[in-house]
C-alpha cells in the first residue's frame, strides 16, 4: 500500500439522502436497471493519462500538481501503477485505460521503450490477478512525441510510417496480453496545419492502408476485441481527418473497414465538430458502428477540448437514452477522459471528481431508462412513421420517380401537414429527468 489516498474510504453506494462527501447517491453497482446491473450497463473506466501522467499544464503554465511518481525510471511508473490500482479499488472502478505513454518511461530506443512496456505489462497483469479492474482498452500515444509533429500514419516521412507501425503493434500485444475489450485509434496528429504544404490524396491513402495492417494484425494474433476509432475535429490539428461519425463511416466505407471497426464517441469532440453527442452516438448506432464513449465535457464559453467531468445530468441522459435504443454496450463502456482542473491539488481532488462524475452518468442512465421503459417516445416516433407501413407507400421505395408521378396524379395525392408536437415532446422528456 502507498499512502497517497490515506484516510480516503472505500467509496459506497449510500443513498441519494447521504450527507457523506465519499459516498455515491445514485450509483449502486448491483442495482437492477431494465433487467442488467447498472455497473454492467455503464461499465465505468478511469483514464490512466488524465489522472496519473497530467501534471497540470495549460498553454500558459507548466506543472501544477505535486505527486510523488513524477518523474522518469521503472521504479516511479511502478510507483504510479501502484497508486493508479489502489484508485481503482476505491472507486469500484471496473475498468482503466490507458496509452503506452502513460504507464512507462520512454526509452533511447525504439527497442528500449518497447522492453519498458513489456515490464510495465507484466506488473498490470500481475495486479489484476489479485483487483477486480480490467482493461477497457490501450492505445498508442501516437501525438506528444515531437516525431510525431506532421502525423504518424499520414506522415509524410516514411520512417515516422513505420515507427507508428511498430509501436501500434506493441500496443495491441499490450491490450491483448491483458485482456482489453478493446483497442481504440485516435488521430490527433492525423490532419494538417496547412494544406500549403499537404497532399490530402496521399495521406487518406496512407491512413488507409494503415488501419487495413490494423484489423490484419488483430485477426493474425486473435484479439477478440474491437478496434475503435475516435473522431474528433480538430485539436492539436487545424483539420483531423477523422472529423465526426459520418466522415469515419465514409472513410471505412473507402477501404472496406465497416465491418471490422466501430466508434468510441467522446462528447467533447461531437461539440468540437458541432454536434451535440446524442446525434453522433444515435448516427453511429444507425450506421452499426457503435461501440463506446468517452464522457468528458467542454466548456461551453472557451470552445476547446476542457476534458472535464460530467456534470449535467440532463445532457447525459439524452446521450444514455440513444445508448439504450442502441442495445447499450457490448465490448464498449463510459471512459472518463477527463482531468481536474490545475487548482485541484489534492488526492481527495481525484476521487471524488470520479465520483461525481459516476453519479451523475447513473442518475442519467436511471432517467434514461425509465423514459424507455415507459415507452410513449418511441411509440409517438413510430406514428410519426406510420404512414409508411401501408403497402402502397411502402411500394414506393423500389418503384420510379414515373410510377409514383402517375400515382400522384392518379390517387389526387395532397399532402395534409402534421405536427411534429416536439415541445409536447420535450415535456414528456422532462417528466423523467
Ligand atoms: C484527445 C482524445 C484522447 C483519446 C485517446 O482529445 O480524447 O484522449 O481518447 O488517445
Ligand atoms: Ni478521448
Ligand atoms: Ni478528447
Amino acid at each position: 500500500m502507498t499512502d497517497f489516498f490515506k484516510n480516503i474510504p472505500q467509496i459506497r453506494y449510500e443513498g441519494p439522502n447521504s450527507e457523506n462527501e465519499f459516498a455515491f447517491r445514485h450509483y449502486n453497482p448491483d442495482e437492477m436497471v431494465m433487467g442488467k446491473r447498472m455497473e454492467d450497463h455503464l461499465r465505468f473506466a478511469v483514464a490512466y493519462w488524465h489522472s496519473f501522467a497530467w501534471q497540470g499544464g495549460d498553454p500558459f503554465g507548466g506543472q501544477t500538481f505535486d505527486r510523488p511518481w513524477f518523474g522518469d525510471g521503472m521504479e516511479l511508473a511502478k510507483l504510479k501503477a501502484d497508486v493508479a490500482f489502489e484508485m481503482f479499488d476505491l472507486l469500484g472502478a471496473p475498468f482503466f485505460c490507458f496509452h503506452d505513454a502513460d504507464v512507462r518511461p520512454e526509452g533511447a530506443t525504439f527497442a528500449e521503450s518497447q522492453r519498458n512496456l513489456e515490464e510495465i505489462v507484466d506488473y498490470f497483469a500481475a495486479k489484476m490477478e489479485s483487483h477486480r479492474t480490467r482493461l477497457l482498452w490501450g492505445t498508442a500515444n501516437l501525438f506528444s512525441h515531437r516525431r510525431y509533429m506532421a502525423g504518424a500514419a499520414t506522415n509524410p516521412d516514411p520512417d515516422v510510417f513505420a515507427y507508428a507501425a511498430a509501436t501500434v503493434k506493441s500496443c495491441m500485444d499490450a491490450t491483448h496480453r491483458l485482456g482489453g475489450q478493446n483497442y481504440v485509434l485516435w488521430g490527433g496528429r492525423e490532419g494538417y496545419e496547412t494544406l500549403l504544404n499537404t497532399d490530402l490524396g496521399r495521406e487518406a491513402e496512407q491512413a488507409g492502408r494503415f488501419l487495413t495492417m490494423v484489423v490484419d494484425y488483430k485477426h493474425k494474433i486473435g484479439f477478440n476485441g474491437t478496434i475503435l476509432i475516435e473522431p474528433k475535429p480538430q485539436e492539436p490539428s487545424k483539420h483531423q481527418y477523422d472529423y465526426d461519425v459520418a466522415t469515419v463511416y465514409g472513410f471505412l466505407k473507402r477501404f472496406g473497414l465497416e465491418g471490422e471497426v466501430k466508434l468510441n464517441i467522446e462528447q467533447g469532440h461531437a461539440i468540437l465538430a458541432g454536434h451535440s453527442f446524442e446525434h453522433e452516438i444515435a448516427l453511429a448506432a444507425s450506421l452499426g458502428l457503435f461501440g463506446s464513449i468517452d464522457m468528458n465535457r467542454n466548456d461551453y464559453q472557451s470552445g476547446w477540448d476542457t476534458d472535464q467531468f460530467p456534470d449535467n445530468v440532463p445532457e447525459m441522459a439524452r446521450a444514455y437514452y440513444e445508448i439504450l435504443r442502441a442495445g447499450g454496450f457490448t465490448t464498449g463502456g463510459t471512459n472518463f477522459d477527463a482531468k481536474l482542473r490545475r487548482q485541484s491539488l489534492d488526492p481527495e481532488d481525484l476521487i471524488l471528481a470520479h465520483t461525481g462524475a459516476m453519479d451523475v452518468c447513473a442518475r442519467a442512465l436511471k432517467a434514461a431508462a425509465a423514459l424507455y421503459e415507459d415507452g410513449a417516445l418511441d411509440r409517438s416516433r413510430e406514428a410519426r412513421y406510420s404512414g409508411w407501413d401501408l403497402p402502397e407507400n411502402r411500394a414506393m421505395l423500389t418503384s420510379s420517380l414515373s410510377e409514383i408521378a402517375q400515382r400522384v396524379v392518379d390517387e389526387g395525392i395532397e399532402p395534409e401537414p402534421r405536427s411534429g408536437r416536439q415541445e409536447r415532446l420535450e415535456n414528456l422528456w422532462n417528466r423523467f429527468v
